[in-house]
């Protein structure tokens, strides 16, 4: 092997082991998207039609998989290439890597369902190949030392006898005879067998790096493929009508303003928060749900089961307690699913209970207070979201919706089990560490518009947001401009108690910089306190506060 076959190895291994880690995280932050099928797509979306139906064609039913290994050995070859040009000239086979990391970011970018992490996998996919070759290049590839080591080679051949054509690797030039001139013989194979040493280690690191690449290679496809097939399914899922359907949204509940918070959030912009590192990719087709602790009867429910109920319809806006004041971690969605308060009357709620702790198949529990699950408020065991299957980052088959609690006491995502027990016996997952253990949605408002660090137009203007007291309603929205007197808002028609509301202001601003805060009253009378609050230990308060400057 020659010193070449060195340079492609390393450029191949490299970037291996780069591809391989980006395709991992790639499949653990958004199962959608991977860098090496975004940029597959690219190159099918810019085949001309006609070769598209010629490769499809000629492919058959496995185009997909022909396509991805001739991906995969077009990779190799730009790879090989990277580290034979990196040691014609020391730094352009780095650059050929950044120039397909680009290809990936653009490509993982341009897809449809492109998520704000989806970028994360190609960046980390061209950088750490360009570290591991510049490191590698570094450690054993020095252009010089390889000339050098040839030199030496091509000495010990003609020193030992023209005729052994045989002598094909350098190590088995360290095996001299004995009869060698020592003169002639001593340095080099000193040299040589450093060389062989170093060498050894190279390949060494080599095997290494393609045993990681594989690993991490294999650990993304699989990881891929059970969400595939658990998308596959959710796919095939139709949803049952709701006997109680929500009605329709009225068009007083919609403000027509700029910038504001749209009254349902796209379940493609719905904050996600969860322990989950792997998105759990749950099997609708054995799924179940068991009702178990302190009941009369156990009772399991499959999704079929569950889905053959009679299930309610109902617009609910959810939170996070770690939302700070004015921040965007809390949604409104059509949520579709059957009353807790069915399933655990069915089963037989013992006396002395006083909580549910609610499990998901990846371990994370919840513990709400039974009395949210068993009044009137239509907490549910939701599958659909705002007409669809849950989607997969929002629980897919099914989780938990109660009105007016923060999520993490009640909106078990991947529901898998409901214990029915104590508030002395048992605790959520949050509450050791120092949240409450029971998380009641305070009070909260939001301005929209204007954005803090925004120019509008000074004279007329029309400030706007939402604001949301879920189980409590919102009566009223007030704003105070620049500390004078706090002005009612307007408040657009509310969907229903649960739901946040749409709030707009007219002010008459003058040039200059300026400040407005933003109260909620609500449907119990209570004014949104002023109190500065943290989020920890069980949600934040104060006013929301934003600072523009009037043009
Ligand atoms: N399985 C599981 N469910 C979970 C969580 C979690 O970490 N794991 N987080 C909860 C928290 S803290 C919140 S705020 C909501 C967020 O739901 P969303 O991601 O659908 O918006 O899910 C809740 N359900
Ligand atoms: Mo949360």
């Amino acid at each position: 092997m020659q010193a070449r076959g060195y340079w492609g190895l390393a450029g191949v291994v490299c970037t291996g082991v780069g591809v391989a880690v980006g395709e991992l995280v790639a499949a653990v932050v958004s199962p959608s998207a991977s860098p090496v099928s975004a940029v597959g797509q690219g190159v099918i979306g810019a085949l001309p039609g006609g070769m598209k139906e010629w490769a499809i064609h000629l492919f058959g039913t496995s185009d997909k998989t022909v396509f991805l290994v001739t991906m995969v050995v077009v990779m190799a070859v730009l790879a090989a290439a990277a580290g034979l040009l990196e040691q014609a000239r020391r730094g352009v086979g780095l650059a050929l890597i950044a120039l397909f990391g680009l290809a990936g970011i653009v490509a993982v970018a341009s897809r449809p369902d492109a998520s704000g992490v989806a970028f994360v996998a190609p960046v980390l996919a061209g950088g750490l190949s360009m570290a591991l070759l510049a490191w590698v290049r570094g450690r054993f590839l020095q252009p010089g030392l390889a000339a050098e080591l040839k030199a030496e080679y091509d000495a010990g051949r003609r020193l030992r006898a023209p005729s052994t054509a045989s002598v094909s690797s350098p190590a088995m030039l360290s095996a001299m005879p004995p009869a060698m001139p020592p003169a002639a013989s001593a340095a080099p194979s000193a040299a040589l067998a450093a060389r062989n040493a170093t060498r050894r280690t190279f390949l060494g690191y080599m095997g290494a790096g393609a045993a990681v690449a594989l690993l991490a290679g294999g650990a993304a496809v699989m990881l891929r493929r059970a969400s595939v097939v658990v998308a596959d399914l959710r796919a095939k899922v139709t949803l049952p009508r709701a006997l109680k359907p929500a009605p329709q949204v009225p068009a007083a509940a919609v403000l027509d303003i700029a910038g504001i918070t749209p009254l349902v959030t796209d379940p493609t912009n719905f904050y996600r928060i969860d322990t989950a590192l792997v998105v759990p990719a749950v099997n609708s087709d054995t799924w179940k749900l068991t009702v178990n602790g302190m009941v009369e009867r156990e009772v399991s429910l499959t999704f079929a089961q569950l889905l053959a109920k009679p299930l309610v319809e109902r617009y609910v806006t959810i939170g996070c307690v770690s939302n700070d004041v004015g921040g965007d971690l809390v949604g409104n969605a059509r949520w579709l699913g059957w009353p807790v308060r069915e399933l655990l009357a069915e089963a037989g709620v013992k006396p002395g209970a006083d909580m549910v702790l609610s499990r998901s198949t990846d371990g994370f529990t919840a513990g709400t207070p039974l009395e949210a699950l068993t009044d009137g408020r239509n907490a549910m065991i939701a599958v659909g979201m705002d007409g669809a299957p849950l989607p997969l980052v929002h629980g897919y088959p099914a989780r938990l919706i109660v009105p007016g609690l923060y999520g993490y006491v009640s909106a078990t995502k991947w529901l898998s089990e409901l214990k029915v027990t104590t508030f002395a016996a048992d605790q959520g997952y949050w509450t050791p560490l120092g949240w409450s253990a029971r998380g009641p949605i305070k009070t909260a408002s939001r301005i929209d518009v204007p954005r803090s660090g925004a120019n509008p137009a000074a004279g007329r203007f029309t400030a706007a947001g939402v604001a949301w007291a879920p189980q409590r309603g919102i009566a009223g929205v007030q704003v105070q401009l620049d500390g004078g007197p706090w002005q009612s808002a307007s408040l657009a028609a509310a969907l229903n108690k649960d739901t946040w509301v749409q709030w707009q202001a007219p002010l008459t601003l003058t040039p200059g910089k300026h400040q407005l805060k933003v109260r909620a009253v609500d449907g119990t009378g209570a004014v949104q306190t002023g109190d500065v609050a943290p989020p920890a230990p069980d949600g934040a308060t104060g006013w929301h506060t934003v600072e523009f400057n009037a043009a």
